[in-house]
C-alpha cells in the first residue's frame, strides 16, 4: 500500500504512527507541497493523507485509514478517539500553527525541497493573523503560552516513566500534533512528556519535526 503525505502534516503522521505501531508496511510518498496534480488525480482535491491500496483503490480521511489499519492488523484497539483527546486537539491547533507555519518550510522536509513549494505554502497559509515574520518576532510570547499548554498536556496524559494508558488512536492524536512543536528549540518540554514523545518516535518510526 502507498500512502501520500506531507511530513509536517498531523493527519498524515497519525496514520504513519498507527501503521508503525501495528507493523503495517507502507510505501510513503511525500508529495511536493505545490504538487496539486497528483492528489487531485487520486481524490479530486489537494489533500493528504491518501492511501492507495494494492488493488488501486484510494481512500482519504485519516480516521478511516486508521480504522482500516486496525481492522487489517486484527488489533483489539478502540477505533474512536476519546472526547478528552478530541477536545485537547481542538485547543492544540492554535499553538501548533503559530509555531509550525513559519518554521516547517525551513527544515528541509521533503515536501518543501523546492522554492516553488515553499512559496505555495506561504501563499496558502500566511494570513494577517498568522503573518510569518510577525510570528517569528513574537517567538518569546508564543513560547510562553506553548510551555503552559505543554504543562497542561503532561498533566492530562498522566505519564509515568514515559508511559501512558492512552489507546492507540488517542496516542496517535497527541503524538502527531505535539511532534510539530519540536521545530522551536526554545520551547521547554516537561520531562515526562518529552520522554513519552521520544519513546513514541522510536516505537512508531515517525520522527519528531525538527
Ligand atoms: N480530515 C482530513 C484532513 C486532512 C488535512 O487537513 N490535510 C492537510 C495537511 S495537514 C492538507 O492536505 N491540506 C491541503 C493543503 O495544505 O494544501 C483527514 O483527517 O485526513
Amino acid at each position: 500500500m502507498k500512502l501520500y503525505t506531507y511530513s509536517h502534516c498531523p493527519f498524515c503522521s497519525r496514520v504513519t504512527y498507527v501503521a508503525g505501531k501495528l507493523g503495517i508496511k507502507l510505501e510513503e510518498v511525500v508529495l511536493d507541497y505545490d504538487d496539486t496534480e497528483t492528489p487531485t488525480k487520486l481524490i479530486g482535491k489537494k489533500m493528504v493523507p491518501i492511501l492507495e491500496k494494492d488493488d488501486g483503490t484510494v481512500m482519504s480521511e485519516s480516521n478511516d485509514i486508521i480504522s482500516l489499519f486496525i481492522e487489517l492488523a486484527g488489533a483489539n484497539e478502540a477505533i474512536k478517539p476519546t472526547e478528552g483527546a478530541i477536545e485537547w486537539q481542538g485547543g492544540s491547533f492554535a499553538p501548533l500553527l503559530q509555531i509550525g507555519l513559519p518554521r516547517w518550510p525551513l527544515l528541509g522536509l521533503k515536501e518543501f525541497k523546492t522554492e516553488s513549494s515553499r512559496i505555495a505554502w506561504e501563499d496558502k497559509k500566511q494570513t494577517t493573523d498568522l503573518n510569518f515574520v510577525q510570528l517569528i518576532e513574537d517567538t518569546a510570547n508564543i513560547v510562553l503560552q506553548v510551555n503552559e499548554f505543554l504543562i497542561g498536556t503532561e498533566k492530562q496524559l498522566n505519564i509515568s516513566n514515559g508511559k501512558t494508558s492512552l489507546s492507540l488512536v488517542d496516542s496517535a492524536i497527541y503524538y502527531s500534533i505535539l511532534r510539530g512543536l519540536y521545530c522551536e528549540p526554545t520551547i521547554t518540554w516537561p520531562e515526562q512528556l518529552n520522554l513519552w514523545m521520544n519513546y513514541q518516535a522510536l516505537e512508531s518510526g515517525v520522527p519528531l519535526v525538527k
